[in-house]
This record gives structure tokens, sequence and C-alpha cells, in this order.
């Protein structure tokens, strides 16, 4: 018996949102981690569409702008949206691998061409809130949800069609803990829901993720989860860029994923920020390949 849900998996291998190498080779430790097997044997028809083509000839710093890798970025997330696009399109479950999460800009302008409330679930250390303004970096893979909202720079917020492309009280930020501070004014400003690590120790990951169901199924028409394995804590998930301490465990982001796969609200997903320069032995990408077999509804019995 096979799943009625089709994956289509998406490779990014893409590290210009920020100055760490490595992210590139993401999808490729993911796929050696074995996604694909591990879906097929929880009886999905699972088809691996291959790498986006990035462009890594672009000079890191575009005229008029602080934002680091504009042009390729922009352009990598113009090719992705279309692909992500083309999947929904065909009936599959886009599953997207990074690479860096710049990406997102790219995953959710495909995704959001196909709902008209869109949710996302944005798990990560980090808020991805700022812009070319607020950046202390110039890095844009810590803007990808800014831009989804529409603020930032037009090269990124005009990517493939309408924006903003999600609504603000359509998003779930959990196991934030290194936010910036113009990513804590917009947060107030614009009244996101965020889950930082105290909301998480305080509740219990269970709440956490009954809470946000609750919160999305009735708004949304789809909802999409991006997925930072920063987020988890770097005991855990070593293999990252930017790793900071005191972050959501192994188990809990098992449940997590398992509550998910249980309220069937997941409609596109990515999991980004593996980097095997700085893993162990891929402990990193096979955490990814666990949470995503949890995700597709893998069960311990
Ligand atoms: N908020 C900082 C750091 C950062 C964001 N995302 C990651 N790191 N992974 C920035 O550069 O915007
Ligand atoms: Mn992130
Ligand atoms: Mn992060």
């Amino acid at each position: 018996m096979t799943n009625e849900k089709k994956i289509a998996i998406i490779g990014v291998p893409m590290d210009l949102g920020q100055l760490r190498r490595g992210v590139d080779m993401g999808p490729s430790a993911i796929r050696y981690a074995g996604i694909t097997d591990r879906l097929e044997a929880l009886h999905y028809e699972v088809e691996d569409c291959g790498d986006v083509e990035i462009n890594k000839t672009h000079a890191v710093h575009s005229e008029n702008t602080n934002l680091k890798n504009l042009k390729a970025v922009a352009e990598a997330s113009h090719k992705l949206a279309e692909k992500v696009d083309n999947v929904i399109e065909a009936g599959s479950f886009p599953l997207v691998l990074g690479g860096d999460h710049s990406i997102a800009i790219g995953t959710l302008a495909g995704v959001a061409k196909h709902y008209s409330n869109l949710g996302v679930i944005w798990y990560d250390a980090h808020g991805d809130l700022n812009t070319a303004e607020t950046s202390p970096t110039g890095n844009i893979h810590g803007m990808p949800l800014a831009v989804s909202l529409g603020l930032g720079h037009e090269e990124l917020t005009g990517i493939y069609g309408k924006s903003p492309k999600v609504k603000p009280e359509n998003i779930v930020i959990i196991g934030a803990r290194d936010l910036d501070e113009g990513e804590k004014a917009l947060i107030k400003e614009k009244g996101i829901k965020v889950y930082t690590m105290h909301e998480v120790d305080r509740l219990g990951m269970t709440k956490v993720i009954e809470e946000t169901i609750e919160y999305l199924q009735e708004k949304t028409d789809g909802v999409h989860l991006s997925l930072d394995l920063d987020g988890l804590d770097p005991n855990d998930a070593p293999g990252v860029g930017t790793p900071v301490i005191g972050g959501i465990s192994y188990r809990e982001s098992h449940l997590a994923m398992e509550m998910l796969a249980e309220s069937g609200l997941i409609t596109s997903a990515e999991f980004v920020e593996v980097n095997p320069i700085l893993d162990e032995k891929n402990k990193t990408a096979s955490v990814a390949v666990a949470l995503m077999a949890s995700l597709f509804g893998s069960k311990l019995l």
C-alpha cells in the first residue's frame, strides 16, 4: 500500500546567504543520510528532483546595498520558487533541502502562489526578521521571514508574484533565543506569535504545538514548516553555522514533528542550515532525516 501523498525533494546548494562555507553541501549530506529510503519505507512515492542550480560567480557586494550576494540570492530564489510552484501544481508535497535559510524566500514565494492564507511555522533559534536597515551582518539568511512579510529589498520581496507572501498573524516562531533589537520591535509591531525558549521550557513542547495547531488550523488553507537545524540545541545538531546554546532538544523536536504529522496540517516543508564541514560524522544531517521521517508519520511502535 502506498501513501496518497507524493513527495518531491528539491535540493538547494546555497551558501551565499551567509559567510560560512559548507552549507551548500547540506542537500548532499541529507541525501547520504538516507532521506529517500526513509520516506519510501513509510510507503511514500518519492521523487528526487535534484538541485536548483546556484550561480556563484556574482559579486558579494552589490551596488547601493549592504545585502551580501543580493543578485545571486534573488536569482536562486526565483528558480526555487518556480520549482516549488511546479511540484505543487503536479500534486506533490515539496520537501526542500538547504542550503542556508535565505532559500526560504524562494520556497515561500512558490508555495504562496497556491494559498490565499498561508500559515508558516518558523522553527529557529533566530527570528530571520531583519531588513537591510536592522541587520547587524548584511547576511540574507537573517532576513527571509521579513522578506516574506513584504519587508526589505524589492529585489527580494518582489520575487515570483504577490507581496507579502504571508500575513503576520499566520506566523508562529518556535525556539527563538537570539533576536536582534530590530527583530524584537518588528515582532511587537506586527503582533507575531513567538514561542521563545522561555515558553518552550515553561509550557513544554506538547502545549506549544497544541497551541500552534489551534492557532493556525482555522485561519489558514495550508501551512509551511521552515525548520532551521539551529533551532535545536548545538549538542544535538552541531553542524550549523550559527549555533546558539540552550536550544530545543532532539526529543522535543521529534515530539513536535510527530504531533504535526498527526494534525495533517503541514502542506510543504524545508530543512535548512545543515553544514557538513562543521558537523560531526554527518550527525546533523541524520537528525534532519530522522525529523523528516517523524514529520511524515514515522512512529516508534
Ligand atoms: N540575526 C543575525 C544572526 C543570524 C540570523 N540567522 C542566523 N544567524 N542563522 C543576522 O545576521 O541577521
Ligand atoms: Mn534561520
Ligand atoms: Mn537560525
